[in-house]
């Protein structure tokens, strides 16, 4: 007989497991034993299911690197013992978690999906059922042998993204996330449909997993506008102790042609920051040179983000600075795609 596969619920919070305050009326997280008690269908499924929680399961605007860690380490105790991970997070900020997770989970050979919903559990109307038990189906796709999705993914309205690649892009919609610069991994209708091209090739097995929990949070995101003045951006450039800024510019990554602010930005960079030049459309990639207004930027040595998402990119850059990277190999290692998450 098929031995049945063994899959982590990892729950840490947000909308799929709350409740309404009854006093307030605000919807405040509650516990894990409640959220399985109100999904018995879970028992009808072909593997079997261990929960562990945070502690105090948090909405997910609350989420700091610490609590990523503390992701990891979960993943990391329990990775022998179990053929794929879910992780329940809140929408808000779960692009974030997942793309850092894709970082700080090196060699990865088996799925991590996070995963989560816009309505809590026991709203009649919910999309969490849906999007609980498909992800845990994707969790637990085996082919000869060996997981058929071996990295971080996002699963959310019928749809399995590279976590890397997506955006929270409706506060709405059951449809609340995109992946404007990668294909869906696996979509799911009256069948899994598994896109193979689209996933990550698979890992050699002599290949352990790294997990490397430490990350930098000496970074920023500053985000272009017609009439960004001098003192802001001198401002933030000169935050004391930040190591690398994400810039999100206009569209295949223009920014302005004052003098001033090429300036400050060369003077920055002579100076040692990283500047990562990301474009602030949702879809397709800085290409610096390709206008005049990006000539500059390419001289000056911006790191060229490409295709990446904000979120990736502020993730990317903790992790790097995390193990230590610095200097001249932080641009050609940011410009190396590490986990998919890049052209
Ligand atoms: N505020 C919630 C959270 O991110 C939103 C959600 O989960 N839909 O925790």
């Amino acid at each position: 007989m098929k031995e049945k596969n063994h899959i982590l619920l990892i729950y840490t919070g947000g909308t799929i497991g709350m409740v309404k305050d009854y006093e307030t009326g605000a919807l405040r997280a509650f516990n894990f034993e409640e959220l399985i008690k109100n999904i018995p269908e879970l028992n009808q499924l072909d593997c079997t299911l261990t929960g562990i929680s945070f502690e105090k399961p948090i909405d997910s605007s609350n989420m700091n690197p610490t609590y990523w860690a503390q992701i990891a380490s979960m993943i990391e105790e329990h990775y022998a013992m179990y053929d794929g991970f879910v992780v329940l997070h809140g929408s808000d900020t779960m692009s974030y978690s997942a793309s850092a997770l894709s970082f700080m989970l090196e060699n990865l050979a088996k799925p991590v999906i996070f995963t989560g919903s816009q309505l809590p559990i026991g709203d009649l109307r919910t999309d969490a059922k849906e999007n609980l038990i498909t992800s845990i189906q994707i969790a637990a796709l085996r082919e000869k042998g060996k997981a058929v999705v071996q990295e971080v993914g996002l699963y959310f309205e019928y749809k399995l993204y590279r976590a890397n690649r997506t955006t929270k892009i409706n506060a709405e919609h059951f449809e609340a996330f995109a992946s404007l610069n990668h294909p869906p991994l696996v979509e799911s209708g009256v069948h899994l449909n598994v896109h193979y091209a689209n996933l990550l090739p698979k890992i050699s097995k002599h290949k352990a997993l790294q997990v490397h929990k430490t990350m930098d949070d000496h970074v920023a995101i500053l985000k272009l506008f017609p009439g960004l003045n001098k003192e802001v951006l001198q401002s933030v450039l000169n935050i004391p102790g930040l190591k690398a800024l994400v810039l999100e510019t206009y569209g295949a990554g223009n920014a302005p042609m004052d003098a001033w602010f090429l300036d400050e930005l060369r003077i920055a960079i002579k100076k040692g920051l990283h500047v990562i030049n990301v474009t602030q459309c949702s879809g397709g990639s800085v290409s610096m040179g390709h206008y005049e207004t990006s000539e500059k930027l390419r001289e000056m040595q911006l790191v060229n983000g490409k295709d990446i998402t904000t979120e990736a990119a502020i993730t990317k850059a903790m992790y790097l600075l995390g193990t230590g990277v610095s200097g001249k190999l932080f641009k050609t290692i940011f410009e190396t795609s590490l986990r998919g998450e890049m052209l």
